[in-house]
């Protein structure tokens, strides 16, 4: 087992790795920005490093900085959390050549699972369910439009190297296909350095499930259930509930089963993520996260499981710890991501908290890094805590939830916590009646 782990990022997740290392008797390094001087996963670590000034480019995106850190804190380890360097081989090449371990998967499977086309390609060759459309990415007109019309309209644009919706475009006839694709391409090449265009049938109002798998480095593969993503705000989950609600018994085990063998065909290891898009009756392998996911608190509660330790655990080698037999659903879990922003139009709204009280009680969790008189910076994500809540229904786990938004008090910020109590009292909530597009196109009012 590893004697010490440098945690390359900040905030609540990072926080929550400092935390699963303790307990595992592990020594932690934080690496912080000058903005971050007085954080919490500075406070908790055993050890810190300044890595550079405020802006992320600057000090949690620095490979030069991050590598120096690593080798003056001598650690063997290095957890990346999700967001910065935790999807970028390049970072991976450098933990290998300055001998620490990165935990989560190797370098050339991150390369291998880049190109979304490929990876669709791969598992459709290999028999499982994805979303039909090209074989690959396109890179002609002519079969541009052959594709569009094999697939039948309308059809969705996707950026092969992209993620969070960047480079999406939806076409619905024959004349907006060559224009939508050339912007799709700019707008590609501009976020991600690829301008790589996929094409698939667009699936008008799906539910967004994903399955956690971990697997070691020893030929164990297990899931650990599936979260339903389908509540998004322009690709930012902003609730999580687990098990999914629309899924019947046969097609939960079936999907699970699935994602299981996605894995060993793309031969993944450590924590990972298969997303599913579900049409009410049949589920679509549509991309692989290589990183511990923000909701991964979900599955932990839902299961009893530590996800971050089995992370620590394969990566230094060990075989899983979790039988797939132990996985049994204990609870119905939803989390809410808190974030600091307004409630009704949601921009940022940094500043100080002023005064903070956090909800308790039985089968209620928060995941922070923030406390009473925290700036919240305008260079970080504004997510400032993660509200996850269990009950032994769904009903139970979103009255509790309710009573918690209720109890929760942040002053000198705004938050979204006014949404999520709206959310949760909708009849579409209540009755499961929504897909990817309720908050964008009905809640909100706004495309
Ligand atoms: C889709 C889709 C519908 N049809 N693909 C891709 C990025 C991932 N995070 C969500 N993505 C989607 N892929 C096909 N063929 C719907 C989504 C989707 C979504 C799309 C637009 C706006 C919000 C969304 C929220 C969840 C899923």
């Amino acid at each position: 087992m590893f004697k010490k782990i440098l945690i390359a990022n900040r905030g609540e997740i990072a926080v929550r790795i400092i935390r699963a290392a303790k307990e595992l008797g592990i020594k932690t390094v934080a690496v912080y920005s000058t903005e971050d001087k007085e954080s919490m996963h500075v406070k908790l670590a055993d050890e810190s490093i300044c890595i550079g000034s405020a802006e992320a480019q600057k000090s949690y995106l620095h490979l030069f900085n991050l590598a120096q850190a690593i080798v003056n804190s001598k650690c063997d380890a290095v957890h990346p959390g999700y967001g910065f360097l935790s999807e970028n081989p390049t970072f991976v090449r450098v933990c290998n050549d300055l001998g620490v371990k990165f935990i989560g998967p190797d370098a050339e499977t991150m390369e291998r699972l880049a190109d979304k086309s490929v990876v669709k390609q791969i598992l459709a060759d290999n028999g499982i369910p994805t979303v039909p459309g090209s074989k690959g990415s396109i890179n002609d007109e002519n079969t541009l439009i052959e594709t569009a019309e094999r697939i039948g309209y309308p059809v969705l644009l996707k950026a092969a190297w992209g993620g969070g919706g960047k480079g999406m475009r939806v076409v619905r006839d024959r004349d907006e296909l060559i224009s939508a694709y050339n912007s799709a391409k700019m707008e590609a090449r501009a976020s991600f350095g690829r301008e790589d265009i996929y094409l698939e049938k667009f699936i008008e109002h799906p539910r967004h499930i994903e399955v956690q798998v971990l697997a070691d480095e020893h030929g164990n593969v297990i899931h650990v259930g599936e979260r339903d993503c389908t509540l998004q705000r322009r690709h930012q989950k902003l609730l999580e509930e687990a098990p999914s609600p629309v899924l019947k018994e046969e097609t939960r085990k079936r999907l699970h089963e699935t994602a299981t063998e996605a894995c060993r065909v793309l031969g993944y290891k450590n924590a990972g993520t298969l997303e599913f898009l579900f049409d009410g009756e049949n589920f679509y392998f549509i991309e692989i996260n290589t990183r511990i996911q923000v909701e991964h608190p979900v599955s932990e509660m839902v299961y009893g499981v530590d996800l971050i330790k089995e992370q620590i655990a394969i990566a230094s080698g060990e075989e899983l710890s979790i039988m797939q037999s132990a996985i049994v659903p204990k609870f119905h879990v939803i989390e809410c991501r808190i974030n600091a922003e307004d409630p009704e139009k949601f921009y940022p709204s940094p500043g100080r908290i002023k005064n903070l009280y956090l909800p308790g009680g039985p089968g209620v969790r928060i995941d922070t890094a923030v406390s009473c008189n925290s700036v919240i910076s305008p260079y970080y994500d504004s997510m400032i805590a993660k509200l996850i809540v269990r009950g032994s229904d769904r009903e139970e786990a979103r009255k509790r939830m309710l009573r918690c938004l209720d109890e929760f008090v942040i002053e000198g910020i705004k938050t979204s916590i006014p949404f999520f109590k709206k959310i949760l009292t909708s009849d579409r909530f209540i009755n499961n009646n929504y897909d990817t597009n309720f908050i964008d196109k009905e809640f909100l009012g706004k495309p």
